[in-house]
């Protein structure tokens, strides 16, 4: 049997105005914190998408319009709870302590990326908060999760696993296994589900014929709820439901966070070619920082203008790291044969010395080479 969520979808509207339901428990400061860190992502993600098109790091997903969703639903975790990221949830690991430093260096794969060049640019992780590396491929990172929500529980830890993923990776194998194995087993996590209408090119309408989102946590017996994804303290409150279900052992949840992709799917993408504009003007409208700064300036949280000073403390804060960062050496070549044993191996060595040989004859390879089509 599956029970049904008391989640309210909305607790401020798009004007900024409370609409009457219980506002989560949060001080003035930690509300202003909340807003602070939906305006980091947001300006990180500016300054982001222009060194791309400067031709300076090679790939970005932004995450415009989604700055609630991922700030509300990831807020009220536990130090000691884990974030499984889908594509866009960078700005949630930054919150939760991946050091702004770490944050870029991953954006130019130099040095000091923690993911050696290992990764795509823009696919952050950070083991300091419990933020495993992301994995590109669709749905994956699904039952991963569930399988550490899973080992968590028997080996009798207080840890909650939240899972997040696009509505277009709800067709993915991964949410099938995930989904099943949760359920059955009870285990302590909860899925986000970041509704934002489309998989690149795909409309979410195209992803299920179900009548409702929340259909597909249902048909599995996950209890799930559907909540305004550009509401942060909407977001907050249901994440806040669904860890205490988690931690009471009561199982998973799935949240369905109903928001917009206000851009292309990512820096390569131009979303122009398959879909009409005119579908973005009423979602500029709900715009999630702006309606929150609203909130907060009617309660006296914000005074007017500061909102503007936080942005332009944040942007100084971003560049003096880029410049850090882009001031920093490349990856060395050696690491592509390090750390997967405790010394190098002699058949990885001869690899390594051919591939120097070659890297000698013609040259390292030039910016744009290799360059991914997403
Ligand atoms: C298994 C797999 N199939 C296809 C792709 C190509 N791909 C990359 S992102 C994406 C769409 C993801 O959409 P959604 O889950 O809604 O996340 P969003 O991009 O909207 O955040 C696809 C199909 C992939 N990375 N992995
Ligand atoms: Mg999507």
């Amino acid at each position: 049997m599956t029970t049904k969520l008391d989640i309210p979808f909305q607790l401020v509207d798009p004007l900024g105005e409370a609409t009457g339901a219980e506002l989560p428990k949060l001080s003035n400061d930690e509300l202003r914190e909340l807003f602070v860190h939906m305006q980091r992502v947001r300006t990180v993600d500016a300054r982001m998408l222009k060194l791309q098109r400067a031709g300076r790091v090679g790939f970005v997903g932004a995450t415009v319009g989604q700055e609630a969703s991922m700030i509300g639903t990831a807020a009220p975790l536990r130090d000691s709870d884990w974030l499984w990221s889908g594509l866009r949830e960078g700005g949630a690991a930054l919150m939760r302590g991946l050091p702004l430093g770490e944050y870029i260096a991953q954006m130019y794969c130099n040095a000091f990326d923690t993911a050696k060049g290992r990764q795509m640019c823009n696919h952050f992780q950070h083991k300091g908060s419990n933020y495993p590396s992301w994995s590109s491929v669709i749905g994956t990172q699904i039952p991963h999760g569930v399988g550490a929500a899973f080992a968590a529980k028997k080996q009798g830890k207080d840890e909650v696993h939240t899972i997040y993923f696009g509505d277009g990776a709800t067709s993915s194998n991964g949410f099938h296994s995930g989904m099943t194995f949760a359920a059955v087993w009870k285990a302590p996590c909860v899925f986000v589900c970041i509704h934002n209408g489309w998989a690149i090119s795909v409309p979410s309408a195209a992803q299920t014929a179900a009548r409702k989102w929340t259909d597909k946590g249902i048909a599995y017996g996950v209890p799930a709820a559907e909540v305004d994804g550009n509401d942060v303290l909407a977001c907050y409150g249901a994440m806040e439901a669904a860890l205490e279900r988690a931690r009471a052992g009561e199982g998973p949840t799935l949240l369905i966070v109903k928001t917009y992709r206000m851009m292309g799917h990512s820096s390569s993408d131009d979303p122009s070619v398959y879909r009409d504009e005119e579908e973005v003007a009423p979602w500029k409208e709900r715009d999630p920082v702006e309606r929150f700064a609203k909130f907060l300036e009617g309660r006296g949280i914000l005074a007017p203008g500061e909102a503007a000073g936080i942005e332009k403390e944040i942007t100084q804060e971003t560049d003096s790291e880029i410049h850090k960062q882009e001031a920093a050496p490349g990856m060395p070549l050696r690491s592509l044969v390090e750390d997967v044993y405790s010394e190098v191996p002699r058949h990885l060595m001869t690899q390594y010395n051919s591939f120097i040989e070659t890297v000698e004859r013609h040259g390292e390879a030039q910016k744009g080479d290799g360059a991914f089509p997403l």
